[in-house]
């Protein structure tokens, strides 16, 4: 059975499910959420049967996905599947607990039928996740990903069980997010010069509410990063008066971290802020923001006049504090809204975060254990095991310096998002995890080359319990698991599909 990420319990059972032509999935109670998971099960079944396996809202089915809300120890994700010679039953808490127990069934189904005949072997699965947070980093400002681009990701993210999908949306090079009081973001900053031609592109409101919607259905939240006060340059070459000096400064199109960063000592930046934070909580519902907060050279604040007055004014101690000064101001906003603001490690500098706020650990574990002591909720997202714009085989190191970020297969699934250093209580607040795919040197059609099979190995280390993970039991599963994402296009390794 290869099922991945490996379910929490597993009771192999005795022969097989043919799928036949009585076959039917029933769905109770019949409402439209469960009516939409059903459709998702019928196509995953009739593409593998070669006919249509049709839903019908009764309980007199073969397949049935049933919701119940007193299955209260499968948690809000948890399910069970059983597979019996007559009938396969999936049960769950939610909605999203039964969608799934569809991926699990997904893994089930034969690859190509057998003389005809579709069957799923027997087995009795009690499955839910070890963490709530699992999540993975698009970065579409270095290089742009396209709406259907991040559809398709939505659904391989689901396949193997993530939950969150935060996108990277402003940055230096970029600004890639439509905003109706603020035209020039995009007009401007959306496009860099690359020799002759101009770079770049945006999502419309449109299309973040298509993509928001499309995400819902597969139970995956849309967290958006809008970064501040670093990593500007595109916001300030479209609104030059938000740097320090107002300088008119083109779109970045080096990678790297700047010293033009948003100026905190003028109110209109904070306008700025706040307006546009303002269209993005009406664009997604998710109830958490990330603002960045990382890399951000303090140097331009140094000379800075309105900064330095500011910094008098608050009482601050230095520049440091301005950057905490300027976090605490955003948290309190969005905390008005109803949103919780995440940052980068980076936050952490200068104290006086109120612990609401929940960072993101990116430079090691050193940020999770911190703010969890701290009383911080945290992420983990450590270079040194999830940066999978890193290279995972040795051809892909590109030179000598680069050895050190050769990130395998094998080192990510010894990845523990829980610290060694922190108590039992502190772990508790430890949400999860997150990989990340900065972009800088994968335009799209090289990210599925980047994220897999890493993506496989990450999935199941934040959903499965460590007792249940073991590197040689994954990578014979894998083997099954690599034709899966053949027959889904993915190019795993950059192989095309091919070892
Ligand atoms: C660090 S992670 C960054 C990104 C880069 C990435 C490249 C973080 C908060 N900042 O801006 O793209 O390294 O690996």
């Amino acid at each position: 059975m290869a099922v991945i990420p490996k379910p929490l319990q597993v009771k192999n059972g005795e022969g097989f499910y043919t799928l036949n032509s009585e076959s039917r999935i029933g769905i109770q109670p019949a409402n439209q959420e469960l009516n939409k998971i059903g459709t998702i099960l019928s196509t995953v079944l009739s593409k593998s049967a070669g006919r249509e396996i049709p839903v019908q809202s009764t309980t007199d089915a073969a397949i049935l996905l049933t919701m119940n809300p007193n299955e209260k120890e499968l948690g809000e994700e948890g399910y069970r599947l059983a597979i019996s010679p007559t009938a396969i039953h999936l049960t769950a808490k939610t909605p999203q607990g039964l969608f799934y127990a569809v991926q699990t069934l997904r893994c089930l189904c034969p690859l190509q039928p057998e003389n005809g005949s579709v069957r799923i072997p027997c087995v009795q699965i009690e499955d839910k996740p070890q963490y709530a947070w699992r999540g993975i980093l698009l970065d579409c400002v270095r290089h742009f990903m396209s709406k259907e681009f991040i559809k398709r990701y939505i659904d391989l993210i689901a396949f193997h069980k993530l939950n969150v999908l935060h996108l990277h949306l402003t940055d230096d090079q970029g600004w890639r997010i439509e905003s109706k009081k603020y035209p020039k973001l995009t007009s401007i900053g959306a496009y860099r010069n690359e020799g002759d031609t101009r770079y770049g592109g945006y999502y419309t409101q449109e299309d973040i509410a298509e993509i928001v919607k499309y995400a819902q259905s597969q139970y995956v939240s849309i967290v958006p990063e809008f970064d501040i006060p670093g990593h500007a340059t595109a916001a300030i070459a479209s609104y030059p008066e938000l740097s320090c000096e107002g300088k008119s400064i083109p779109v970045q199109t080096e990678w790297g971290i700047f010293e033009d960063v948003f100026c905190p000592g003028k109110e209109t930046t904070f306008k700025f802020f706040e307006g546009v934070l303002d269209e993005i909580i009406a664009m997604f519902p998710s109830p958490f923001i990330h603002i960045g907060g990382d890399e951000a050279p303090r140097t331009r604040w140094e000379q800075c006049p309105h900064c330095q007055q500011r910094i008098k004014e608050e009482n601050l101690r230095n520049e440091h504090e301005l950057q905490s000064y300027i976090i605490r101001r955003i948290e309190k906003y969005l905390a008005s809204r109803g949103r919780r603001l995440i940052g980068w490690d980076e936050i952490l500098q200068g104290g006086g975060l109120p612990s609401s706020a929940i960072i993101q650990s990116w430079q090691g574990m050193e940020g999770a254990i911190t703010a969890s002591k701290a009383g911080h909720d945290a992420i983990c997202s450590p270079l040194q095991f999830v940066y999978f714009d890193y290279p995972q085989t040795e051809a892909q190191v590109p030179s000598k310096p680069d050895w050190m970020k050769l990130t395998t297969l094998e080192k990510v699934y010894s990845f523990d998002p829980v610290p060694q250093e922190i108590t039992p209580e502190e772990s508790q607040r430890i949400l999860g995890a997150e990989c990340t795919m900065w972009s800088e040197h994968a335009p799209q059609e090289k990210v599925d080359q980047q994220l897999f099979p890493r993506l496989c190995a990450f999935s199941e280390v934040i959903w499965s319990p460590p007792n249940a993970q073991d590197w040689t039991d994954f990578t014979k599963r894998m083997q099954t698991h690599y034709q899966r994402l053949e027959n889904m296009g993915v190019d795993y390794y950059g192989r095309n599909g091919k070892e």
